[in-house]
């Protein structure tokens, strides 16, 4: 089934929260940021003064030159702090799968939660029409089958605005847009693509990834799948996952090492894959067992480096699994793998180990010809008797 993922942001957040203050505020050029005779950037700007250049990080001397009219307003954050605590519990009455990003926007994965509403469309206005009736703020939605295609969409239909763009529909969304509505793309790529004769995503979109990969390393094929509408980063609330397990229940208990090896095997396979899928690396490696008389041990290393790496993983829970059968107990008749101690990927540190970024890079490949034609499309080295 197709996801449906939401995409909100509240508009001119800080100077919404400021109008419902104070209304005489409405319809004017506003500005949150500072005294403008002291030093300081624009922290939001109302949509009225956004036709006179003012945008979030421009020095505040520069804005008031810009538009001596504008109404500067000092921020004043335990207001928005508020307000957009109230703003998250309320998408949280919506889906309980809820990824704030920051102070005023998040991710919602709504995927089956339209049946009350008739349709996801019908779901974001009454999500909107609720921010409005509770906050008196506006938001815009953005709804797509992927989060960098709503991402954008909420931007574009910007303020108060609600853009779903259909599932198969992405690349024809994508195409005339300007590269730079890529999140990943900085000015600086935006300069490297624009020597590559590239301005638009669809440009970008149908050059070779080779040529993208060669030109912008890793992160080109990360921009290069986004150009393409592909983004399979799920909606994931922070510190969501603390751990990723599997395990297996033999048809018949075993003491047999190569069969136990041959499944933890597929089993480390399987864990460091929703790993990767995650973008996480894992610190600590647990080995469960449960004998024929039911009794469970748990066994657990932490690792040097974290890790997302088949073999690491593996390395390490065929290490506790030896130690466990050198005390010869009873057959087993459960053996399950946990990874936890998550943290982020840190790319850095494989950068100064080539090997282990091929190691990873190779998984990934392999990751992916899984993901398109099935789990055992492809098996390394160690089978399953
Ligand atoms: P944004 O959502 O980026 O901006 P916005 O809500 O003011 O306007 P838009 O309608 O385009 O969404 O950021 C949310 C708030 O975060 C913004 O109101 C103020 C604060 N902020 C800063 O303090 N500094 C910044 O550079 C940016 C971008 C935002
Ligand atoms: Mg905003």
């Amino acid at each position: 089934m197709a996801r449906c993922i939401f995409h909100i942001d509240l508009d001119a957040f800080f100077v919404s929260v400021e109008r419902v203050l104070t209304p005489e505020l409405e319809g004017k050029p506003v500005i949150v940021g500072g005294d403008p005779e002291r030093r300081g950037v624009v922290a939001s700007a109302s949509y009225e003064a956004r036709p006179f250049g003012i945008y979030a990080g421009m020095p505040l001397s520069r804005a008031r030159c810009l538009c001596p009219q504008a109404i500067f307003i000092q921020a004043s954050f335990p207001r928005y702090v508020e307000a957009s605590s109230k703003f998250m519990k309320i998408l949280a009455d919506f889906s309980p799968h809820i990824e704030p990003l920051g102070i005023d926007e998040a991710y919602l994965d709504v995927t089956g939660c339209e049946q009350a509403y008739g349709s996801y469309r019908q779901l974001a206005l009454a999500m909107k029409g609720r921010i409005y009736k509770e906050l008196r703020l506006t938001a815009s939605v953005g709804i797509a089958a992927c989060k960098v295609v709503a991402k954008i969409s909420s931007d574009l239909c910007k303020p108060d605005g609600l853009l779903e763009i259909a599932p198969g529909e992405e690349r024809n969304f994508l195409n005339p847009l300007p590269v730079a509505k890529l999140p990943g793309v900085g000015r600086r790529m935006e300069q490297q693509l624009k020597q590559m004769g590239i301005t638009t995503i669809g440009k970008l979109a149908s050059l070779p990834l080779g040529v993208v990969k060669g030109q912008l390393g890793t992160i080109g094929v990360v921009i290069h799948n986004y150009a393409n509408g592909m983004d399979n980063r799920r909606v994931e609330a922070p510190g969501e996952t603390r751990s990723i397990s599997q395990q297996i229940t033999f048809a018949r208990d075993t003491s047999k090492q190569p069969l136990l090896e041959a499944h933890l095997h597929g089993l480390c396979e399987e864990v460091s894959m929703e790993l990767r899928r995650r973008d996480k690396q894992a610190k600590c490696v647990t080995l469960k067992l449960r004998y024929a008389d039911f009794r469970t041990i748990t066994r657990q290393v932490i690792l040097r480096e974290a890790s997302n790496i088949n073999q690491d993983i593996f390395a390490a829970a065929r290490c506790l699994l030896g130690n466990a059968l050198a005390r010869g107990e009873k057959p087993i008749r459960l053996i399950g793998i946990k990874v936890s101690k998550l943290v982020g990927r840190e790319k850095q540190l494989h950068m100064f180990d080539p090997e282990r970024d091929r190691m990873e890079r190779l998984d990934r490949a392999i990751d992916k010809i899984r993901e398109k034609y099935g789990q055992t499309s492809i098996k390394r080295g160690r089978r399953v008797a």
